[in-house]
């Protein structure tokens, strides 16, 4: 259990091993969130840190804060490949994925880059528009534990919160807003260090930054980036069904781009 967990009391499942992906999976299987301590090397952070923004062109700006940048599918670009390899290559992130997934774990193509962007609260599943890729009802439900995000944060950071046990509950995906945490739910803030891996549960509901905190950021302010990719299981409906839905996502992102010169 990480130390996050355990100064907020939260009863997570005992790990049978004390091997670091086995005590990170076993809290993603009982919290939606687990994190590997220290698996990113911090010289190959500040390198990665100056390709991103080496790369700001390649962003768009789609938060209000005049900083923010996102690009979605980042590993199509060839610079940029060397990230999405730092997180598909990392030997704890591969026992990790392997533990949870089975040995065959593949990526799916969702993978994005942010710099100083908001997060509402949302889960990472096909939502809006793109909802219908997936089955109508029950996906948290029946699918949680098939896919998992894998974010490597550029920074020390204390952005993301979440709410433990939910990735077994289904909420509407025709709005962010049904994700919005009730009062009196559990949320948990998540301080994570420089060379952490973050996994998430896609079906996990949580956030980022507000566009308020990010408003008040100082002009000498690091950049605040975070990259992540998307792992599934081999032969699962459910993970193909993300795969596929984020296809349709990406090229209508990339008709846009082009649409906006
Ligand atoms: O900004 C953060 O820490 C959370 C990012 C997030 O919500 C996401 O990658 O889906």
């Amino acid at each position: 259990m990480s130390n996050a967990f355990r100064e907020r009391g939260l009863a997570v499942c005992a790990s049978t091993s004390s091997e670091p992906e086995s005590v990170a999976v076993a809290e993603l299987a009982d919290t939606g969130v687990g994190v590997l301590r220290g698996s990113f090397d911090i010289g190959d952070i500040g390198a990665a840190r100056r390709i991103v923004l080496d790369n700001v062109g390649l962003m768009r700006r789609t938060r209000r804060n005049p900083s923010s940048r996102h690009l979605a599918g980042f590993h199509r670009y060839p610079d940029l490949e060397p990230l999405h390899r730092m997180i598909t290559g990392n030997v704890l992130v591969r026992k990790a994925m392997a533990t949870a997934l089975g040995p065959d774990f593949r990526t799916i193509g969702l993978t994005d880059i942010t710099i100083d962007r908001s997060q509402q609260w949302h889960k990472d599943l096909l939502r809006g528009r793109f909802s219908h890729h997936l089955e109508p009802d029950d996906n948290c439900a029946n699918h949680h534990g098939k896919v998992i995000k894998v974010i490597m944060y550029l920074q020390r950071s204390s952005s993301l919160q979440f709410v433990p046990g939910s990735h077994r509950r289904d909420v509407p995906l025709d709005s962010d807003d049904h994700a919005i945490p009730d009062p009196d739910d559990c949320v948990i803030r998540l301080p994570v260090d420089l060379g952490d891996a973050v996994l998430i549960d896609v079906c996990t509901t949580h956030c980022g930054s507000s566009d308020e905190e990010l408003e008040m950021m100082e002009p000498g302010d690091e950049p605040r980036v975070l990259i992540s990719t998307v792992f599934g299981r081999k032969n699962c409906a459910f993970a193909d069904r993300m795969e596929v839905g984020n296809a349709a996502r990406l090229a209508d992102w990339q008709r846009r781009e082009v649409n906006s010169g």
